[in-house]
């Protein structure tokens, strides 16, 4: 079968959007590190919109680990489908990215960090790619972190392993060169995520040199953002979908759900490009949206992953299916996670929770809860923990806010014990306190001292303790409250 690339796209069915722009005329004006599914099928979209009135606006995509994606986007000239799926399919060429760098290609990804046209750098990274310790800060003592130091404080610096060193050595070529600054955006999901990277990037610098990290500080935007659009991993079944539609292969094809929405920081971005004209809401108000986006949205999600692969379901909209279940995480961003939440002008929250769960039902996307289950030690803290507090210190009920704890708990034990793959940048430690602990007790305690996810405020407090050990036990029954 033919595969879909410059000289194939004249021949993709008209049923199938093409790219409103010449790709051949286009120019690079963001470097994207991470270019996983999520951002191919969300930031990339926009960016697609925007090539059609503004040819600038082309994407150089880093892969800083694996070569595999920027592999398949170079065997397609760059090209691949985004196919959104609700009652009706739709699908699209994307062409927006002109250059693909894997973890090999240091002195082109460097070149184009310092290159005039490039206003923006955006990353998709996880949470995990940061290096942030459990306070949020950079974690100086990270393997790579130790090793970008090093490597760019040597008399003749190499490249860098983490976008935290990239960011820097991007900073200071263009520094070196007189040029201006670009803005970061970071689209990852956690609370603050512009100021969050921006102090992990002036913490860096500063051990490399003070003048540097004053520059970055007074003349880098690192805007807050929330992203959103479910887009399950692409899968077999999605490859033979976008060859049906194409009429060709698309080893690089996403799959989302129709919804998608960018929030970003009302600052002044280098380029000024205009995003809002392609959809991306601008407001100085994104911690709101971001809070409701994390501890809502992702919090359920993350709640039917750790509860719903125990009960047997393998995808969502599965989990979303077992009534007990749907009724408790319901019951719990309704109730729970919405007191928590400052209201907000513009936000109606009841109606929020309508809208995604709708979404968590979408038949047509089958999102594994596997997916959303990797990485716990990451995605706990913003999610549920940040909410238990809250609600601890607002004096409101935390019980059903623990069963999620508990779940995350009882998922570590079960993965680790039964020999399965804990993919969790912690998971060395997490299976070894799996494996010592004798009984359910033992098992809580050593999980709730592990530092870089629960705060001592938690882990010293016996009624937590307690708490998790009664949620254990709910979750063996059937979710019914005690007594
Ligand atoms: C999910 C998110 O994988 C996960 O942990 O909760 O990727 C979620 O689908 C996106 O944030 C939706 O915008």
């Amino acid at each position: 079968m033919r595969q879909l690339s410059a000289s194939t796209l004249g021949d993709v069915p008209a049923t199938v959007a093409r790219p409103r722009y010449d790709p051949a005329t286009i120019s690079i004006g963001v470097v994207h590190f991470g270019p996983g599914a999520f951002h191919r099928a969300h930031q990339a979209a926009y960016f697609d919109a925007l090539l059609a009135d503004d040819p600038r606006w082309g994407i150089a995509a880093v892969s800083l680990r694996t070569r595999g994606v920027v592999d398949a986007l170079a065997a397609q000239d760059g090209l691949y489908s985004l196919t959104t799926l609700e009652e009706a399919t739709a699908a699209r060429v994307i062409a927006a990215h002109r250059a693909w760098l894997g973890p090999d290609d240091g002195a082109r990804t460097l070149a184009l960090l310092a290159q005039q046209t490039v206003h923006l750098v955006t990353t998709t990274v996880t949470e995990k790619g940061y290096c942030l310790g459990g306070d949020g800060r950079l974690d100086m003592h990270h393997p790579d972190i130790v090793s970008d130091l090093a490597t760019l404080a040597a008399p003749v610096p190499a490249f860098p392993r983490s976008v935290i060193g990239w960011i820097v050595a991007g900073a200071t070529a263009r520094r070196a060169a007189g040029l201006p600054p670009f803005a970061v955006l970071c689209c990852d999901n956690m609370p603050g995520n512009g100021d969050r990277l921006r102090a992990a990037t002036i913490a860096f610098a500063q051990h490399l040199d003070t003048g540097l990290a004053d520059w970055i500080a007074e003349h880098f935007a690192f805007p807050n953002t929330m992203v959103d659009a479910i887009t399950p991993a692409t899968d077999e079944a999605h490859r033979e979908r976008a060859a049906a539609l194409l009429g060709m292969e698309d080893a690089a094809a996403v799959q989302r759900e129709a919804f998608s929405q960018w929030v970003i920081e009302d600052m002044a971005l280098p380029g000024a490009p205009a995003l809002d004209a392609v959809g991306v809401v601008r407001t100085a108000d994104v911690a709101a949206y971001e809070r409701a986006k994390l501890r809502m949205l992702n919090g359920a999600h993350s709640v039917l992953a750790y509860l719903g692969i125990a009960r047997g379901h393998v995808s969502v909209a599965d989990a979303m299916r077992d009534g007990p279940l749907a009724t408790l995480v319901e019951a719990m961003v309704r109730q729970d996670v919405i007191a928590t939440l400052v209201p907000t002008p513009g936000l109606d929250s009841a109606r929020y929770a309508d809208d995604i769960f709708a979404r968590f039902r979408n038949p047509a996307i089958h999102h594994l809860l596997r997916q959303i289950a990797w990485d716990g030690s990451q995605k706990l803290p913003y999610r549920i923990l940040d909410t238990l507090m809250d609600a601890r210190a607002l004096g409101r009920p935390i019980d059903r806010l623990l069963l999620p704890v508990a779940g995350w708990m009882r998922f570590v034990a079960d993965t680790t014990q039964g020999g399965g793959t804990l993919v969790d940048p912690l998971a060395d430690r997490l299976a070894h306190i799996a494996a010592t602990a004798p009984d359910r007790p033992a098992l809580i305690d050593g999980l709730l001292r592990v530092e870089q996810i629960f705060p001592a405020a938690l882990a010293d407090d016996a009624a937590i303790h307690r708490g998790l050990a009664t949620a254990m036990d709910r979750l063996d029954g059937d979710l019914a409250p005690p007594g």
